[in-house]
């Protein structure tokens, strides 16, 4: 007996609470609010919510402003995180993070490069209204949710740049950004620095999402072990995503985006995806939750993989 059995993989849900990394802390409802709602029953493929993982103590009733206080709480809750989506890989399901603010990213991808032992050979896709690359030197908000890309590439507090292993996590030349329109100039200089490749939004516009989108994944799986895709919600207009704690004008539309997004559900590069930012208590008459919901069905694996 020696054949080869097509099962559909199953996808892993992992609610990130996270709240501390934001100003505004409304993320935290956002994986419970997500799960509630129901949406996920329209998902063709197998799944299972693995967990939700709060942090210790909650951000929502809490006055301690963001910065350094804070830290403790993130480095936990993203240490958690990040144990959870590499038992998930190992488990042999495909993980997605639902947010919770941006700076549990640095737990998803330390987690999913441990587990591939991948460190600076793995591929990052990040869409995004921000660069989210800023360190305590160039912070004007000291919130952590504007550090995860700097994090990543080795910069910032080495308890959140090593959290499961000597950072750092990504290589510059493997990770890009796409549908910046707000920044600061110190993360700008930094990713400058580096050789990130970012798109801004007057790039996407134009030349267009797909072909934009098709030349990222040359680069994130060119001399990589895989590829992943982290989405802030923020990327997206406020008109179609108002549900998001930093909304920011003139963004990415959903009928351009998902047909695009599409093309990688199957691809057996694709190892984890991520959708964070999300604040219910933000959103109108659900716009935010259908989008989501609506990514996922674009992205989620929907035919059956070889094992
Ligand atoms: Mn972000």
């Amino acid at each position: 007996m020696n054949h080869v059995v097509n099962i559909m993989k199953t996808i892993a849900f992992i609610g990130s609470a996270s709240g501390w990394g934001a100003q505004i802390r409304g993320t935290e409802k956002g994986p419970e609010t997500f799960l509630s709602s129901g949406v996920l029953s329209s998902l063709k493929s197998p799944w299972v919510w693995k967990e939700t993982l709060f942090p210790v103590k909650s951000a929502l009733a809490s006055d301690l402003p963001p910065g350094l206080l804070t830290l403790p709480y993130i480095e936990d809750l993203c240490r958690r995180v990040s144990l959870s989506v590499e038992q998930a890989l190992g488990d042999h399901q495909f993980p997605v993070v639902i947010g919770g603010d941006h700076v549990v990213a640095v737990g998803t991808w330390a987690g999913v490069v441990h587990h591939l032992r991948a460190k600076q050979e793995f591929g990052l896709i990040w869409i995004d209204a921000h660069m989210d690359a800023h360190t305590m030197k160039t912070t004007p908000s000291e919130a952590y949710h504007g550090m995860p890309v700097a994090a990543l590439l080795g910069f910032g507090e080495p308890s959140i740049v090593n959290i499961l292993e000597k950072g750092p996590i990504l290589n510059p030349h493997h990770i890009c950004l796409i549908g910046v329109r707000s920044y600061e100039e110190g993360e700008a200089a930094l990713l400058k620095r580096l050789g990130v490749r970012i798109y801004f939004m007057q790039e996407v516009e134009d030349r267009g999402f797909d072909t934009v989108f098709q030349e990222a994944l040359h680069l994130v799986k060119k001399g990589t072990k895989g590829f992943g895709l982290s989405i802030d919600l923020d990327a997206f207009d406020p008109q179609e995503a108002p549900g998001v704690g930093t909304p920011t004008p003139l963004g990415l539309k959903a009928k351009e985006v998902l047909p695009t997004l599409s093309r990688i559900q199957d691809d057996p590069s694709f190892k984890t995806l991520e959708i964070v930012e999300y604040n219910p208590d933000r959103d109108k008459d659900s716009k935010t939750l259908l989008l989501m919901r609506d990514l996922l069905l674009n992205l989620t694996p929907k035919k059956g993989r070889s094992v």
